[in-house]
């Protein structure tokens, strides 16, 4: 499943990256945005996650929101999240750069983690921006508000919004300096985060894809693995560290 040049580069690499999206949750339960389950299905992106939408209809994005942190208020990380927390160990340097809000990488145990589109843990004033966590503001029915009466939002990155300087700043140097990429459970559409696998492919990493169907990437990885991540990361972790 997996070729030599894949397993060698990985046993020398110092420098591992691991660019994800919602497919590797997906094995969680965590709905992706637009696979088959895909959240945009009944929700359409544009009306929800963008600050004018917010402004425009504040309960009903609270109401998406309020589903989301349910769902993953119950869910555990999966296999392929623990075979990555395992893969770092393994590596001097390693990094996840993650498109996802659900912190489940962290809950596996990864420490080296860049959240690209923030953590739906966290929530925070539109005005005074003081931060509020999930317990102190769940409660409410409608639109929280700050006790300035600012509207209270998630701490999530929406459509047109920019990136976390830091989280991106982060992501990207490690995509330039890893010798091993892999990008997984992500349709590759959603810019800037998209560019990190071309990013690193031009600075010569080995591009490995691990997706459960193709994307706008496979034509450039080194390497499409098409299956499940949490069945094809715990595999790769015994094919390349059973002895080291
Ligand atoms: C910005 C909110 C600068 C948080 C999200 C035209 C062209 C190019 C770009 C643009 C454009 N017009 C606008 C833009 C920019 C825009 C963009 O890229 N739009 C796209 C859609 C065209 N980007 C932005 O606005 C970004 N900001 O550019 O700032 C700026 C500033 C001011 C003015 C202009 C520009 C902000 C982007 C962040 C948006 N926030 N979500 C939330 O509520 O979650 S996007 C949403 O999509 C999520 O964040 C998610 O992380 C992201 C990507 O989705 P994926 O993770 O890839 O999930 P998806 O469902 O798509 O795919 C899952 C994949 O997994 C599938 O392929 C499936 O097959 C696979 N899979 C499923 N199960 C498994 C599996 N794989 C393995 N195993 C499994 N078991
Ligand atoms: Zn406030």
């Amino acid at each position: 499943m997996f070729s030599d040049k894949l397993i060698s580069r990985l046993k020398d690499a110092k420098l591992v990256a691991v660019f994800t999206g919602a497919g590797i949750s997906a094995e969680s339960g965590v709905p992706t945005f637009r696979g088959e389950d895909g959240l945009w299905k009944k929700f359409r992106p544009e009306e929800l996650a963008n600050f004018d939408a917010f402004i425009r209809n504040p309960d009903l994005v609270w109401e998406w929101y309020r589903y989301r942190k349910k769902i993953i208020a119950d869910i555990k990380p999966n296999p392929g999240h623990y075979a990555l927390a395992e893969m770092e160990k393994r590596h001097e340097h390693f990094a996840i750069i993650t498109q996802n809000i659900d912190n489940l990488h962290r809950r596996a145990g990864s420490k080296t983690v860049y959240e690209l589109h923030g953590n739906i843990e966290r929530n925070y004033c539109i005005d005074c921006r003081k931060s509020y966590s999930n317990k102190e503001i769940i409660a409410q029915e409608k639109a929280p508000r700050c006790t300035c009466g600012g509207l209270i939002r998630p701490d999530v990155v929406w459509f047109g919004e920019f990136l976390p300087q830091d989280q991106w700043d982060a992501g990207e140097a490690a995509a330039e300096r890893a010798e091993v990429f892999f990008s997984v459970g992500t349709s590759a559409v959603v810019y800037p985060a998209a560019s990190l696998p071309m990013i690193a492919k031009r600075a010569g990493a080995y591009v490995v894809e691990i997706n459960l169907e193709r994307t706008e990437l496979s034509h450039q990885a080194d390497e499409v693995l098409l299956g499940k991540s949490g069945e094809i990361l715990p595999k790769l972790i015994n094919a390349c560290y059973q002895n080291k």
